[in-house]
Parts: structure tokens; sequence; C-alpha cells
């Protein structure tokens, strides 16, 4: 056999097994990644704890999405400790079922150590309900209001209660001081009560923002002076408890002080419709629904949600009336 003739021969059985080898690859597809759905999410939540409606609605949300969604919701209820934050966001990096972990934080700081260490264990974190300082790198994105903006909101709602008073001292229930919550609807009051004279003349957090101490906290307010013309409290909850120690005092909300509370709660709305309570400042809870789908879209590698998605919300006022607010209560779900 000449020495052409064999090259030729190699040749071919090279070409063969080289399409052969081709072949071969187009029939077995590259493997593609997994698309994920609901049904393979299971999602860590880290919940403050149970201390107003606001929290109860926020939780519901979060279960009975889930339940509609068919994701696995493994629910931690943090007693309003971040210690036991801490705890639990240890406890669903260890747990190989967690692809994702869902933080309501307690605080704002304190959370650097275990977001590094979720993120080294390839778990998604979203953070819903309340921002806290660390590198955005560390969780996918913050679904929460604008507290400042909540908060500059009551500002203007205190502004327009005293317009006919020429007495403008507001006294400050807060809620837990530790909570971003608290701390932004602070500031953002403070931005601009200046606009119609406000001054604050106390200023008390109420721990775990629990209405006894609110209620604590109003008494000795009342106890201390009577040239009160507003009260700027953080939650409904607290709201009420003042009204609670107002009246006791022999006063009449509404009319010798003005209320501003927080959350548009069903009994928020009540405290409204009585006139009691002068303005409640939305703060939507029901977020269990952008949530989960921004974890999946995490969970299948889509980075087109911004760092902070704000929940949208409004505001509502005595002053709109018994009937149009107990029209707008009859259509809200919490
Ligand atoms: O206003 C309060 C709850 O973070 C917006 O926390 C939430 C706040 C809400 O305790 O009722």
């Amino acid at each position: 056999m000449t020495n052409s003739r064999t090259i030729r021969i190699a040749a071919a059985i090279a070409v063969t097994a080289l399409l052969a080898g081709c072949s071969a690859s187009a029939a077995t597809p590259p493997a593609t990644a997994k698309t994920y759905t609901y049904k393979d999410m299971t999602v860590g939540f880290i919940q403050t704890g149970s201390e107003s409606g606001w929290r109860a609605a926020n939780t519901s949300s979060f279960n009975e999405d889930a339940k509609s969604k068919g994701i696995t919701l493994k629910f931690y209820d943090s007693q309003n400790k971040i210690e036991n934050q801490i705890t639990a966001f240890n406890q669903f990096i260890q747990d190989p079922q967690v692809n994702v972990i869902v933080l309501a934080a307690v605080g704002t700081t304190g959370y650097d150590d275990v977001l590094k260490q979720a993120k080294a264990a390839g778990k998604v974190v979203v953070l819903e309900d309340r921002r806290i300082e660390a590198d955005s790198s560390l969780y996918y994105t913050y679904i929460g209001s604008d507290f400042n903006a909540e908060g500059q909101k009551g500002a203007k709602a205190m502004c327009d209660l005293l317009k006919n008073s020429t007495g403008k001292k507001v006294v400050e229930i807060g809620g837990d001081q530790a909570a971003s919550a608290a701390i932004d609807r602070a500031k953002g009051f403070r931005e601009k009560m200046g606009d119609c004279g406000i001054t604050v003349t106390a200023t008390q957090s109420a721990p775990g923002w629990d209405p006894v101490q609110g209620k604590a906290i109003m008494e000795a307010y009342l106890k201390n002076s009577k040239d009160i013309q507003g009260v700027y409290a953080h939650n409904d909850e607290l709201a009420i408890a003042a009204i609670q120690a107002i009246e006791a005092a022999g006063l009449t909300p509404g009319k010798d002080i003005q209320v501003v509370g927080f959350d548009a709660t069903a009994n928020g709305f009540k405290y409204l419709i009585s006139g009691k309570l002068g303005a409640d400042i939305e703060c939507n809870p029901l977020l269990a629904p952008q949530v989960y789908e921004a974890a999946l879209k995490a969970l299948n590698g889509d980075n087109s949600v911004p760092k902070w998605v704000p929940s949208q919300e409004g505001e509502f006022f005595a002053a709109q009336g018994a009937a149009t607010l107990q029209s707008i209560l009859d259509t809200r779900k919490y």
C-alpha cells in the first residue's frame, strides 16, 4: 500500500472519529443550569417577634403567600432580641434544606459576620421590613419602607393638626431605639417639624415597642407638664397607649392634644374614626409576594432587582370623616 493511500485512509479514520465525536456531543446537549420554581424554595424567615398588629399582618403575609406558592417556610420568632436573630441565622446557614434566608431586623448593626457566612454558604439573603447597616454585597435586596419619608409625612400631618394652635409643643413616644423604623421616623419628623414651628419637648423610646411602656411614658409626660399640644408615636399601639393616658388625665385626645401614629392598622383606623387619633401614616406589612419573587430571581441568577425596593404607602386623617374612613377600612386586609 503506497504511503499516500495510507495517509488518505488515516485521514478518513480521523475525520470519521471527529464527526462521531461531534455527533456524540450534539446528541448530549451541554448541561444547563437548573431553573428554580417556588416549590424548590425553602425559606428560613427570621421575624422580629409579635409586638404589634403590623407585625401580625407581616407574619400572616409570609405564611399565606408561602402556602399559596408551595414554598417551604421555616419560621423563627426572635422575641425582639438581636442575639436570637444571630442564632437563627446560624441555624438556617447550617440547614442544608434552606436556600433562602429572609430577615426582619430587630436592630441595624451586628449582622455582618452571619451575612458573610450565609454568602459563603451560598444562601440567598433578602432583608424585609427594616434596613440594616451592612455592605449591600452581603444581601440580595431590601424590600421595605422609607421610614424617613414616613417621619416627614408625620411632621406635615402634625403641622396640619396644630395649624390653629398657638402652642406647638410635641412629645415623642419612640419605638424600640435599635430599630431602623424608629430611628428614621424620628429623623424624618425633625427634618420637617420646623416648617410650622413645632418643637419636640420630650422624647423616650418604648423598649420592644411595648405599649405598656408607651402608656407609662405618656403618663409621666402629663405629670411633668400640661403644656403639650401634640404626641408623635412611632406606631399605632403606642399612639393608642398615649390616647388612653390622655383620657385618664381628664383631657380629650383630638381636641386638647393631637396624636399622630404609624402603621394604619385596623385598630389605628378605629381611633381615626373616633377622632381620637388625628393622623395615621401607613406602613405596608404585606411584603411577602415581593420578597418571594425577588428571592426566586436570585436563585435563578437574575440580578435585575435593585438593592432597595421601597414600599408603596399613603396616610389617613381623622379629617377625612368617619364614613369615608370606615369605607376604606372595610376594604383593607389588616
Ligand atoms: O411600625 C411596628 C413594628 O418595622 C415597620 O415594627 C415596622 C415597625 C412597625 O413593631 O408596629
